[in-house]
Protein backbone atom coordinates (compact mmCIF):
# COMPACT_ATOMS: atom_id res chain seq x y z
CA UNK A 1 0.00 0.00 0.00
CA UNK A 2 1.23 3.15 -1.12
CA UNK A 3 0.80 5.91 1.04
CA UNK A 4 2.95 9.19 1.57
CA UNK A 5 1.05 11.69 2.61
CA UNK A 6 1.23 14.54 4.61
CA UNK A 7 -0.95 17.63 4.27
CA UNK A 8 0.27 20.96 5.03
CA UNK A 9 -2.62 21.64 7.76
CA UNK A 10 -1.07 18.85 9.68
CA UNK A 11 2.31 20.40 10.00
CA UNK A 12 0.30 23.05 10.67
CA UNK A 13 -1.94 21.65 13.68
CA UNK A 14 1.24 20.03 15.00
CA UNK A 15 3.26 23.22 15.80
CA UNK A 16 -0.24 24.71 16.98
CA UNK A 17 -0.19 21.43 19.93
CA UNK A 18 3.45 22.14 20.19
CA UNK A 19 2.71 25.78 21.30
CA UNK A 20 0.08 24.99 23.21
CA UNK A 21 0.67 22.14 25.60
CA UNK A 22 2.35 24.76 27.34
CA UNK A 23 -0.56 26.36 28.53
CA UNK A 24 -2.35 23.01 29.44
CA UNK A 25 -2.14 20.92 32.83
CA UNK A 26 -2.87 17.33 30.96
CA UNK A 27 -3.65 15.77 28.07
CA UNK A 28 -6.41 13.57 26.67
CA UNK A 29 -4.84 10.88 24.35
CA UNK A 30 -8.32 9.25 22.38
CA UNK A 31 -7.52 5.94 20.73
CA UNK A 32 -9.94 4.35 18.84
CA UNK A 33 -10.50 1.32 20.82
CA UNK A 34 -10.52 -0.83 17.53
CA UNK A 35 -6.83 -0.04 16.94
CA UNK A 36 -5.67 1.54 19.54
CA UNK A 37 -1.91 0.54 19.06
CA UNK A 38 -2.13 2.27 15.11
CA UNK A 39 -3.57 5.47 16.51
CA UNK A 40 -0.08 6.16 18.32
CA UNK A 41 1.57 8.69 16.68
CA UNK A 42 5.13 8.96 17.28
CA UNK A 43 4.96 12.38 16.65
CA UNK A 44 2.88 12.91 19.62
CA UNK A 45 5.58 11.68 22.17
CA UNK A 46 7.46 15.00 21.91
CA UNK A 47 4.93 16.98 22.15
CA UNK A 48 3.43 15.60 25.43
CA UNK A 49 6.60 15.52 27.01
CA UNK A 50 6.21 15.02 30.60
CA UNK A 51 2.79 16.32 30.95
CA UNK A 52 0.10 13.85 32.50
CA UNK A 53 -1.52 12.34 29.72
CA UNK A 54 -4.80 10.16 30.28
CA UNK A 55 -5.55 7.61 27.69
CA UNK A 56 -9.51 7.54 26.24
CA UNK A 57 -10.66 4.34 24.61
CA UNK A 58 -13.26 5.58 22.35
CA UNK A 59 -15.44 3.66 20.12
CA UNK A 60 -16.18 0.90 22.83
CA UNK A 61 -19.68 0.20 21.34
CA UNK A 62 -18.01 -1.04 18.06
CA UNK A 63 -14.78 -2.67 19.83
CA UNK A 64 -14.02 -6.26 21.00
CA UNK A 65 -15.00 -6.17 24.99
CA UNK A 66 -12.33 -9.01 25.24
CA UNK A 67 -9.46 -7.10 23.43
CA UNK A 68 -10.77 -3.93 25.17
CA UNK A 69 -10.36 -6.00 28.61
CA UNK A 70 -6.50 -6.67 27.61
CA UNK A 71 -6.04 -3.16 26.77
CA UNK A 72 -7.52 -1.61 30.48
CA UNK A 73 -5.12 -4.27 31.94
CA UNK A 74 -2.39 -3.08 30.22
CA UNK A 75 -3.02 0.40 31.08
CA UNK A 76 -3.28 -0.71 34.81
CA UNK A 77 -0.05 -2.68 34.67
CA UNK A 78 1.88 0.36 33.72
CA UNK A 79 -0.25 2.75 36.04
CA UNK A 80 -1.06 5.05 33.22
CA UNK A 81 -4.76 7.15 33.61
CA UNK A 82 -7.44 5.24 31.48
CA UNK A 83 -11.20 5.30 30.44
CA UNK A 84 -12.81 3.56 28.28
CA UNK A 85 -16.21 4.83 26.56
CA UNK A 86 -18.70 5.43 24.08
CA UNK A 87 -18.52 9.33 23.13
CA UNK A 88 -21.65 9.20 21.21
CA UNK A 89 -23.60 8.23 24.33
CA UNK A 90 -24.01 11.30 26.36
CA UNK A 91 -24.08 9.59 29.72
CA UNK A 92 -20.51 8.55 29.46
CA UNK A 93 -19.73 11.91 29.83
CA UNK A 94 -18.84 11.92 33.63
CA UNK A 95 -16.22 9.39 33.85
CA UNK A 96 -14.29 11.27 31.40
CA UNK A 97 -14.84 14.35 33.57
CA UNK A 98 -13.93 12.14 36.60
CA UNK A 99 -10.18 10.51 35.35
CA UNK A 100 -9.49 14.34 34.42
CA UNK A 101 -10.71 15.50 37.74
CA UNK A 102 -8.60 12.73 39.06
CA UNK A 103 -5.27 12.89 37.21
CA UNK A 104 -5.21 17.12 38.08
CA UNK A 105 -6.28 16.57 41.97
CA UNK A 106 -2.71 17.31 43.25
CA UNK A 107 -2.59 20.57 41.07
CA UNK A 108 -6.10 21.63 41.87
CA UNK A 109 -5.46 21.53 45.70
CA UNK A 110 -2.37 23.38 45.06
CA UNK A 111 -4.21 26.13 43.57
CA UNK A 112 -7.14 25.92 45.96
CA UNK A 113 -4.11 26.06 48.97
CA UNK A 114 -3.05 29.30 47.23
CA UNK A 115 -5.89 30.53 47.09
CA UNK A 116 -6.20 31.27 43.16
CA UNK A 117 -8.90 30.27 40.92
CA UNK A 118 -7.52 28.86 37.57
CA UNK A 119 -9.19 26.21 35.65
CA UNK A 120 -7.53 23.24 34.90
CA UNK A 121 -6.80 22.91 31.07
CA UNK A 122 -6.80 19.33 29.16
CA UNK A 123 -5.40 19.15 25.65
CA UNK A 124 -7.26 16.56 23.13
CA UNK A 125 -5.31 14.84 20.73
CA UNK A 126 -5.55 11.55 18.57
CA UNK A 127 -5.56 10.83 15.21
CA UNK A 128 -8.20 11.55 12.71
CA UNK A 129 -11.86 10.76 13.24
CA UNK A 130 -10.86 8.73 16.54
CA UNK A 131 -13.83 11.69 18.03
CA UNK A 132 -11.91 14.11 19.69
CA UNK A 133 -14.59 16.37 19.02
CA UNK A 134 -17.37 14.13 20.25
CA UNK A 135 -15.79 13.94 23.11
CA UNK A 136 -15.46 17.31 24.01
CA UNK A 137 -19.30 17.53 22.58
CA UNK A 138 -20.37 14.96 25.14
CA UNK A 139 -18.09 16.52 27.96
CA UNK A 140 -19.95 20.06 27.33
CA UNK A 141 -23.49 18.38 26.97
CA UNK A 142 -23.69 20.17 23.72
CA UNK A 143 -22.73 20.63 20.26
CA UNK A 144 -20.10 23.52 20.70
CA UNK A 145 -17.31 21.37 18.18
CA UNK A 146 -18.32 20.61 14.75
CA UNK A 147 -17.53 16.32 14.01
CA UNK A 148 -18.01 14.60 11.15
CA UNK A 149 -17.21 10.96 10.21
CA UNK A 150 -14.52 11.77 8.04
CA UNK A 151 -10.79 12.77 8.85
CA UNK A 152 -9.95 16.44 8.87
CA UNK A 153 -13.40 17.88 9.89
CA UNK A 154 -11.63 20.22 13.29
CA UNK A 155 -9.38 22.82 11.57
CA UNK A 156 -8.87 25.72 13.66
CA UNK A 157 -7.61 26.35 17.73
CA UNK A 158 -10.68 25.29 19.92
CA UNK A 159 -11.35 26.07 24.14
CA UNK A 160 -14.60 24.67 25.38
CA UNK A 161 -15.09 25.78 29.42
CA UNK A 162 -17.23 23.37 31.08
CA UNK A 163 -19.38 24.35 34.15
CA UNK A 164 -16.93 22.03 36.28
CA UNK A 165 -13.67 24.51 35.90
CA UNK A 166 -12.54 22.10 33.50
CA UNK A 167 -10.92 23.55 29.84
CA UNK A 168 -10.83 21.67 26.61
CA UNK A 169 -8.68 22.10 24.21
CA UNK A 170 -9.74 20.36 20.87
CA UNK A 171 -7.20 19.49 18.38
CA UNK A 172 -6.98 18.89 14.48
CA UNK A 173 -6.11 14.65 13.97
CA UNK A 174 -2.69 14.42 13.01
CA UNK A 175 -0.90 12.05 11.62
CA UNK A 176 2.74 11.24 10.58
CA UNK A 177 4.40 11.85 7.38
CA UNK A 178 5.69 8.22 6.57
CA UNK A 179 4.12 4.73 7.62
CA UNK A 180 6.53 2.13 8.06
CA UNK A 181 4.39 -0.66 9.24
CA UNK A 182 1.70 -1.77 6.42
CA UNK A 183 -0.73 -2.83 8.94
CA UNK A 184 -0.55 0.59 10.98
CA UNK A 185 -1.25 1.87 7.79
CA UNK A 186 -4.14 -0.43 6.57
CA UNK A 187 -6.12 -0.35 10.26
CA UNK A 188 -5.64 3.44 10.19
CA UNK A 189 -7.46 3.51 7.04
CA UNK A 190 -10.07 0.96 8.05
CA UNK A 191 -11.47 2.95 11.35
CA UNK A 192 -11.46 6.01 8.72
CA UNK A 193 -8.38 7.86 9.81
CA UNK A 194 -6.35 8.16 6.61
CA UNK A 195 -9.11 9.57 4.04
CA UNK A 196 -10.38 7.19 1.51
CA UNK A 197 -9.32 9.52 -0.96
CA UNK A 198 -5.78 9.16 -1.33
CA UNK A 199 -5.69 5.34 -1.10
CA UNK A 200 -7.30 2.65 -3.45
CA UNK A 201 -10.91 1.11 -1.65
CA UNK A 202 -9.94 -2.62 -3.77
CA UNK A 203 -7.07 -2.52 -1.49
CA UNK A 204 -8.38 -1.53 1.54
CA UNK A 205 -11.89 -3.77 1.30
CA UNK A 206 -8.84 -6.62 0.20
CA UNK A 207 -6.93 -6.52 2.99
CA UNK A 208 -9.49 -5.71 5.83
CA UNK A 209 -10.86 -9.19 4.59
CA UNK A 210 -7.68 -10.38 4.64
CA UNK A 211 -7.54 -9.66 8.51
CA UNK A 212 -10.89 -10.61 9.46
CA UNK A 213 -10.33 -13.99 7.96
CA UNK A 214 -7.21 -14.38 10.29
CA UNK A 215 -9.56 -12.48 13.03
CA UNK A 216 -12.87 -12.64 13.24
CA UNK A 217 -13.46 -15.54 10.26
CA UNK A 218 -16.70 -16.33 11.82
CA UNK A 219 -17.95 -12.56 11.55
CA UNK A 220 -17.46 -12.54 8.26
CA UNK A 221 -19.07 -16.00 7.41
CA UNK A 222 -22.32 -14.56 9.67
CA UNK A 223 -22.70 -11.17 7.96
CA UNK A 224 -22.04 -12.26 4.23
CA UNK A 225 -23.71 -15.87 4.26
CA UNK A 226 -20.54 -17.59 3.64
CA UNK A 227 -20.18 -21.70 4.90
CA UNK A 228 -16.66 -20.97 5.89
CA UNK A 229 -13.51 -18.10 5.48
CA UNK A 230 -11.05 -20.73 4.47
CA UNK A 231 -11.00 -19.84 0.79
CA UNK A 232 -8.35 -16.96 -0.67
CA UNK A 233 -9.75 -13.43 -0.07
CA UNK A 234 -10.40 -12.80 -3.74
CA UNK A 235 -12.62 -15.81 -3.78
CA UNK A 236 -14.14 -14.25 -0.90
CA UNK A 237 -14.59 -11.13 -2.40
CA UNK A 238 -15.99 -12.39 -5.15
CA UNK A 239 -18.69 -14.58 -3.02
CA UNK A 240 -19.54 -11.39 -1.72
CA UNK A 241 -19.99 -9.33 -4.80
CA UNK A 242 -22.13 -12.50 -6.28
CA UNK A 243 -24.16 -12.52 -3.03
CA UNK A 244 -25.07 -9.04 -3.23
CA UNK A 245 -25.68 -8.42 -6.64
CA UNK A 246 -22.73 -6.04 -6.88
CA UNK A 247 -22.57 -6.81 -10.63
CA UNK A 248 -22.11 -4.65 -14.28
CA UNK A 249 -23.51 -5.37 -17.03
CA UNK A 250 -22.40 -8.32 -18.58
CA UNK A 251 -22.18 -10.11 -15.06
CA UNK A 252 -18.68 -8.66 -14.43
CA UNK A 253 -17.83 -7.87 -10.55
CA UNK A 254 -18.82 -3.99 -9.48
CA UNK A 255 -15.12 -4.17 -7.23
CA UNK A 256 -15.54 -0.57 -6.28
CA UNK A 257 -19.10 -0.66 -5.04
CA UNK A 258 -18.42 -4.19 -3.47
CA UNK A 259 -15.38 -2.98 -2.01
CA UNK A 260 -17.23 -0.03 -0.28
CA UNK A 261 -19.82 -1.87 0.69
CA UNK A 262 -17.53 -4.22 2.68
CA UNK A 263 -15.55 -1.23 4.50
CA UNK A 264 -18.87 0.14 4.96
CA UNK A 265 -20.23 -2.29 6.83
CA UNK A 266 -16.92 -2.89 9.50
CA UNK A 267 -17.05 1.06 10.44
CA UNK A 268 -21.22 1.20 10.64
CA UNK A 269 -20.51 -2.46 13.13
CA UNK A 270 -21.99 -4.56 11.10
CA UNK A 271 -19.27 -7.08 11.23
CA UNK A 272 -19.63 -7.35 14.97
CA UNK A 273 -17.58 -5.67 17.17
CA UNK A 274 -14.01 -5.98 16.25
CA UNK A 275 -10.66 -4.88 17.76
CA UNK A 276 -7.70 -5.75 15.58
CA UNK A 277 -4.51 -4.57 17.85
CA UNK A 278 -3.68 -5.95 21.22
CA UNK A 279 -1.59 -4.32 23.54
CA UNK A 280 2.40 -4.26 22.88
CA UNK A 281 4.83 -7.33 24.91
N1 LIG B 1 -20.09 4.45 17.12
C1 LIG B 1 -19.39 5.49 17.62
N2 LIG B 1 -19.12 6.54 16.85
C2 LIG B 1 -18.41 7.57 17.38
C3 LIG B 1 -17.96 7.54 18.73
N3 LIG B 1 -17.27 8.70 18.96
C4 LIG B 1 -17.30 9.39 17.81
N4 LIG B 1 -17.98 8.72 16.85
C5 LIG B 1 -18.21 9.14 15.46
O1 LIG B 1 -16.96 9.21 14.80
C6 LIG B 1 -16.96 10.26 13.83
C7 LIG B 1 -15.77 11.18 14.04
O2 LIG B 1 -15.92 11.90 15.25
P1 LIG B 1 -15.21 13.30 15.51
O3 LIG B 1 -15.52 13.66 16.92
O4 LIG B 1 -15.50 14.29 14.44
O5 LIG B 1 -13.67 12.85 15.39
P2 LIG B 1 -12.36 13.76 15.45
O6 LIG B 1 -11.87 13.86 14.04
O7 LIG B 1 -11.39 12.98 16.29
O8 LIG B 1 -12.72 15.07 16.07
C8 LIG B 1 -18.31 10.97 13.98
O9 LIG B 1 -19.19 10.49 12.99
C9 LIG B 1 -18.79 10.55 15.35
O10 LIG B 1 -20.19 10.52 15.47
C10 LIG B 1 -18.28 6.39 19.53
O11 LIG B 1 -17.92 6.27 20.70
N5 LIG B 1 -18.98 5.39 18.91
MG1 LIG C 1 -12.52 16.97 15.37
Amino acid sequence: MNIQWFPGHMTKALRMMEENVKLVDAIGYVLDARAPLSCFNPQFASVIGAKKCVFILNKCDLADPAKVALWCNYFERKNLPFVKITATASAEASKVASVFEKATVDLREKYKAKGVFKPVRVMILGVPNCGKSTIINCLSGRKTVVTGDKPGVTKGKQWVRLSSGLELLDTPGTLWPKFDDELVASRLCFIGSIKDDVVDVYEIAIMLLDQLVELYPDNLCRRYGLECADKSTSEIFRQIATKRGFLVRGGELDAERCAKAIVDDFRKGKLGKITFDLPPE
